[in-house]
Formats: C-alpha cells, sequence, structure tokens
C-alpha cells in the first residue's frame, strides 16, 4: 500500500487578535515547525502518538468524544460524514516538532493534517478553503471551542517568506512578502492554555452582543464614535477590536512598503493595547515584551488567544538566537516554568 506523508505547520499571527469571531481583519503565517502524519490508507483507525507515546484505535462508527487527542481525529470524520464524503480508515503515527498547547496551534495543525491525508488517500479533491472550513466546523462544532478562522486558514494557505492578510468576512486574502533580513523569535512561556477556557468564550460573547446592540455584522464596520453607545466592558473590548483592525491595515501597507519599523511599532502598540483593554495578557508575555522592548527589538507582542501560551518578538536575523537566549536567561530567573523559543519564518501550508 502506499504510504503517505503529510507536514502540517503550526502558525503565529503577527497582527489581528481576536478579531476573527467578529469578522474583522488578521494577518497570519504558517511556521516551520510541524506535525507529521505519516500514514496508509485501513479499514479502522489506528494512530500512534509519539508525544503521548501511545496507540489509539477506533472503528468509523464510534465517533463519541472521549477526551483525549483521537478527538481531533474523530472531529476530522465526523465533519467529513456530517457534509456526505464517504472515506475509509487510516494507519499510521503522527510525529513533529510543533509544541502542543504552546498557543501555536498545534490542534488546527492536526486537525488539517489529518483532513489533509484523507483528501489525498481517498481522492476528496477538498480545495484549501474547503479543508480550512471543515476543520473549523469540527473544532467549533465537535471539538467544542468557539474559535474563528484564523488557525485552519493560516495553516492550509501558509506562503514561504510572506504574511497572509486575510479578511475574516469574506476570506478574501493577499499575500504580502515578509523581508527575509528579519527573523520572527517565537517565545512559549511555557504556561498552557486552554482554548476552551472560558475567558475565551466569555469575550466572544461579549463583543457579538455589542456588535449586535450597534446593528452591525462585522467589527469592520463600527466607527470608535459609536462606542459610546455600549455598556461596560463591552465598548472597551470593541474599542481594542476596532482599532487593532485598523492595525491590520496599517501593518499590511508598512510590510508592502518595507517599513520594518513601524511594523515593530504597532505590533508592540498592540500588546499592550489588548494587556490593558482586552485582558487576555498575563505576567510572562507582558514580561517577555518589556524585555524586547529594551532588548530593542523591532517590536513584540503576545501571538494566538492569549492566557499564557505564546509572544512573538520581530528582530534582525543575524541576532534572534542571542536575543531569544537572553530573554529565556532572563525568564528563567523569574519564572519556573519550561519556557522555550524558536526563530521561525513564513511557510508553506500544509503539504
Ligand atoms: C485562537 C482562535 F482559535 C482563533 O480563532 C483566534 O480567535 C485567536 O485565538 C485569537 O486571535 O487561536
Amino acid at each position: 500500500m502506499t504510504m503517505i506523508r503529510i507536514e502540517s505547520p503550526g502558525r503565529v499571527n503577527l497582527i489581528g487578535e481576536h478579531t476573527d469571531y467578529t469578522l474583522g481583519y488578521v494577518m497570519p503565517i504558517a511556521i516551520n515547525l510541524y506535525t507529521i502524519l505519516e500514514g496508509e490508507k485501513s479499514q479502522d483507525v489506528i494512530l500512534y502518538s509519539e508525544y503521548f507515546k501511545e496507540e489509539r484505535s477506533f472503528n468509523l462508527n464510534q465517533l463519541n468524544k472521549e477526551n483525549t487527542w483521537t478527538d481531533y481525529v474523530k472531529g476530522i470524520y465526523w465533519v467529513l460524514k456530517e457534509e456526505g464524503y464517504t472515506v475509509g480508515g487510516m494507519r499510521g503515527k503522527i510525529s513533529g516538532n510543533l509544541p502542543i498547547g504552546a498557543g501555536l496551534s498545534s490542534s488546527a495543525s492536526f486537525e488539517l493534517a489529518i483532513l489533509s491525508f484523507l483528501n489525498k488517500a481517498y481522492s476528496l479533491n477538498l480545495s484549501r478553503l474547503d479543508m480550512a472550513l471543515l476543520a473549523k466546523k469540527a473544532e467549533n462544532e465537535f471539538v467544542g471551542v468557539p474559535c474563528g478562522i484564523l488557525d485552519q486558514f493560516a495553516i492550509a494557505f501558509g506562503k514561504k517568506d510572506h504574511a497572509i492578510f486575510l479578511d475574516t468576512e469574506n476570506l478574501n486574502y493577499e499575500y504580502v512578502p515578509f523581508p527575509k533580513d528579519v527573523s520572527v523569535v517565537v517565545f512559549y512561556t511555557g504556561v498552557k492554555r486552554e482554548l476552551a477556557s472560558s475567558a475565551y468564550a466569555e469575550r466572544r460573547r461579549t463583543v457579538e452582543e455589542a456588535l449586535r446592540i450597534l446593528g452591525k455584522k462585522s467589527s469592520k464596520e463600527v466607527e470608535e464614535e459609536e462606542l459610546s453607545k455600549l455598556p461596560s466592558p463591552h465598548a472597551r473590548y470593541l474599542g481594542y477590536i476596532v482599532r487593532e483592525n485598523r492595525r491590520v491595515l496599517e501593518v499590511r501597507d508598512a510590510l508592502k512598503s518595507g517599513d520594518i519599523i513601524k511594523v515593530g511599532k504597532i505590533l508592540t502598540e498592540a500588546h499592550w493595547d489588548i494587556a490593558k483593554n482586552y485582558e487576555v495578557s498575563c505576567e510572562e508575555l507582558d514580561f517577555f515584551v518589556k524585555k524586547a522592548e529594551e532588548l530593542k527589538a523591532y517590536g513584540a507582542r503576545l501571538t494566538g488567544a492569549g492566557f499564557g501560551g505564546s509572544a512573538i518578538a520581530i528582530v534582525d536575523k543575524e541576532k534572534a538566537h542571542e536575543f531569544g537566549e537572553h530573554i529565556l536567561r532572563e525568564y528563567k530567573k523569574k519564572f519556573p516554568w519550561e519556557a522555550r523559543y524558536f526563530v521561525v519564518e513564513p511557510s508553506e501550508g500544509v503539504k
């Protein structure tokens, strides 16, 4: 039987945080840290996870949730069935170097790896957009995480040396060249975050309610003057999102004109805005951003949902490792967590 190998990247969001579920703008990159799936067709599903050091199996009539890593696989089988696709089982191994639960979208990466495998093995003819939308539906409706489209889109559409500017309302996107002489340093705080945590869902509910009060479909339609019509904390939360949408457009334009200094400034401004007004940062993420400012990085901010997880900094390529090492040393003096840093680059989507 033919072996199939899938490489599914993680993602970093450069700017446009917590904007996707109000149909705003985002600008992620896929990164060169991967979930690897190697396998072949089979009757049932039998998978070995190198990370969890265990094999798990189920047959295709057993799509019940078990609160373990195979739920992501079952979610994909569930969504394919829902949408009328017929597929068989798989036998294989999952490995890779994308850290799990670090805020770099390991779950979306895993789901897209499974979907991409089934797409190839069973000739489903799914486009990248189909895959992103199916994986999001699995995550929302099977796994039960109320996320937006950011992660799945980034992992499906990543492009080497480019950031993806995406309007999450109509899914129009544009690739924007990312400069080759700077690096993105990802700093994992060692604080695992649960996306299913009530805070993410609570922010989402509050800003959806704010949009309903204003009678708007997307946060892109909201003007800053209208925010005074909202109660608290709705006005403050939505105010952050309105400014963040504007920042995505500014970063896109600054990248296009090669102005990395401006890009960096906007990223750092975005961090302090999300920390103060959206309240999804934490001491560890703020520590990293402060240090990055002291070390004169172009810019730094939390990336992804926040509440722990990872932050990024933009630094000159030749200084990236020294920068990462330095902050890691300082961080370890203050926090007991197993932090790590990675120097990453914008990479191709799932393949
Ligand atoms: C998580 C979610 F999955 C995304 O949809 C997005 O909301 C992000 O948090 C915050 O920007 O990664």
